[in-house]
């Protein structure tokens, strides 16, 4: 492990390397400090939840992987969600979805759940200081098995979903305003077709009605701020999505909602970074859905790669952090699960830190000159900077570990802990 002489010593000389660029690092940690992450808690448990644990995941999406140890209950979610969080700088959300209620062995209709159902999880985050984000779940259940919910041609399905819908946003204000945050409840379908449909505009039109009906109810949006989240393909609708991208933005752009970008939700070679200054020139603001697919929808623990680091440049460059939700949406089932959630979020800070690091203006100047050669020359050093030794003075002035000496007690709380289960 490195002194804190070292790491001291070492941020000095990072400090002014950067400030001969007219970059002030103190700036960009405090930053960073205020640029929330919402941790999802389904990387705990394999998006299993707690309502029936036996029940099969389905919704056309996969948790790969049968490594030990995985929370059984929500005590077990939360210790474990604890260890991470003592490992990741800074204070940050959680992103419950309605499986991870607390119903006390008492079977609870999806659409008969109320904050009671959260109470343990409400007080958890208060003692944090953290805010709680949310998710109706409309999968995993015998009303979604035909591959339908909102938009599903039985109206009696449509109506149980959307009161499960109705429910969740009451359940997202409540959050909001014991946490003194907003909630942003994220509405996510899998509803689509295997095969070529007939139909594409039915099921979209019943889908829009019933996003309607769903915010009929008017709540503040100082306590709950409504997203949508489109995808392009799932496991079961390779031919059709219901929730396209165009449909989801049209109705986020018409109806004031957020609209969730799904890192993983698009074509192979699409990035959601492109699409984060478009959107916002029509959007309230965005939930982005950070994640990283290997091929398709794989939702792979995000790495810091080229597209990690545009998605956090376009959120620091155009200073539109206000705007936008950082959420993370990956589960993978092959590694330790608290390992992942680390891996994941502390890399979402650095690719923010990184692009904190930058002197945009002057970038931004040279583009406008068209002075592309400059342009790329600086980009370019740019990446050799001792960002590293500014990384490790955050943690450390933060209070967490520096380095990979954070896997030292992943690995003892596995021992100790997960072994166990
Ligand atoms: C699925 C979506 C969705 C889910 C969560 C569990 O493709 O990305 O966000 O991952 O609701
Ligand atoms: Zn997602």
């Amino acid at each position: 492990m490195m002194s804190e002489q070292f790491l001291n010593d070492a941020y000095r000389l990072a400090k002014e390397s950067y400030a001969a660029w007219g970059i002030d690092t103190e700036a960009a940690m405090a930053a960073l400090d205020a640029l929330p992450i919402s941790l999802h808690c389904w990387q705990g448990d394999d998006v299993t939840g707690f309502e029936a644990p036996d029940t099969a995941l389905t919704g056309g999406i996969m948790a790969t992987g049968a490594y030990p140890g995985k929370a059984r209950n929500a005590e077990e979610l939360r210790i474990d969600l604890d260890k991470a969080l003592s490992l990741i700088p800074g204070t940050h959300r959680l992103n419950l979805h309605a499986i991870y209620a607390e119903t006390g062995g008492k079977a609870v209709d999806r659409a008969d759940l109320g904050p009671e159902h959260f109470q343990n999880w409400i007080g958890w985050a208060k003692e944090k200081g953290m805010g709680l984000d949310f998710n109706p779940t409309l999968f995993s259940h015998p009303k979604s098995a035909d591959g339908f919910t909102l938009s599903h041609p039985d109206k009696s399905i449509r109506d149980y979903w959307i009161k499960h819908c109705q429910a969740c946003r009451r359940i997202g204000a409540a959050f909001g305003e014991a946490l003194g945050t907003p909630c942003v409840t994220n509405i996510w379908i899998a509803d689509g077709f295997k095969d070529v449909p007939v139909d594409r505009m039915s099921p979209r039109q019943r889908l829009m009605d019933s996003l309607d009906a769903i915010l009929t109810e008017n709540i503040s949006k100082a306590h709950n701020l409504d997203a949508v989240e489109s995808k392009l393909f799932g496991i079961g609708s390779e031919a059709c999505v219901v929730g396209s991208h165009e449909f989801y933005m049209g109705y986020a752009a018409t109806r004031k909602t957020l609209l969730c970008l799904d890192a993983g939700h698009f074509h192979p070679t699409e990035v959601i970074s492109n699409k984060i200054s478009a959107s916002l020139l029509f959007l309230e603001g965005l939930l982005l859905h950070v994640s990283r697919p290997v091929r398709w929808d794989s939702d792979h623990v995000v790495i810091l790669d080229d597209e990690l680091q545009a998605i956090a440049q376009e959120i620091v460059r155009h200073k539109q952090a206000d705007r936008i939700h950082i959420g993370l949406d990956f589960f993978d089932a092959s590694i330790n699960r608290v390992a992942a959630w680390v891996i994941g979020t502390r890399n979402t800070q650095k690719a923010l830190l990184l692009a904190l690091l930058e002197n945009t203006g002057e970038l931004a100047s040279m583009e406008r000159d068209f002075n592309y050669t400059d342009r790329l020359a600086y980009l370019e050093e740019l990446k050799s900077m001792p960002f590293g030794a500014v990384w490790d003075y955050y943690c450390m002035s933060r209070g967490v570990p520096v380095g990979r000496v954070w896997l030292d007690e992943v690995k003892s709380y596995e021992a100790a802990t997960l072994a166990k289960r």
